[in-house]
């Protein structure tokens, strides 16, 4: 069980096993780099990290997991439940709820083991 914040860009970042989230979306690519936080486990506060209302894109390398992001600490607010099939987030809004802007605004990381 690992949380760490590295800098650094692009899908290849994300190592088998993790979530990374990343401050920029295009996984930090446009800007040259930036900080992901790379977890394998539930964060019911990004601000222990450094990491509150930052994330903008999202690479999924972490199976047989639900995985759910709140705008919100401890699971509430708004949720973005990440697909099952789907490990590539370029912006948060290739999440299903296109019509809401919520670049900026995830606060915790919820993650439940099948
Ligand atoms: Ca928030």
């Amino acid at each position: 069980m690992t949380v760490r914040v590295i800098t650094g860009q692009g899908v290849d970042a994300c190592p088998d096993g993790f979530l990374a989230l990343y401050e920029h979306s295009d996984y930090n690519l446009p800007n040259g780099g930036g900080r992901i936080l790379l977890t394998d486990e539930a964060i019911p506060n990004l601000k222990a990290h450094d990491f509150n209302d930052q994330v903008s894109s999202v690479i999924k390398k972490i199976y047989n997991c639900s995985i759910t992001l709140w705008t919100d600490t401890n699971y509430q607010g708004t949720t973005f439940p990440l697909q099952e099939s789907i490990s590539e987030y370029r912006t948060m809004t290739d999440f299903s709820k296109v019509d809401v802007k919520q670049n900026d605004t995830i606060s915790s990381v919820q993650i439940k083991k099948w």
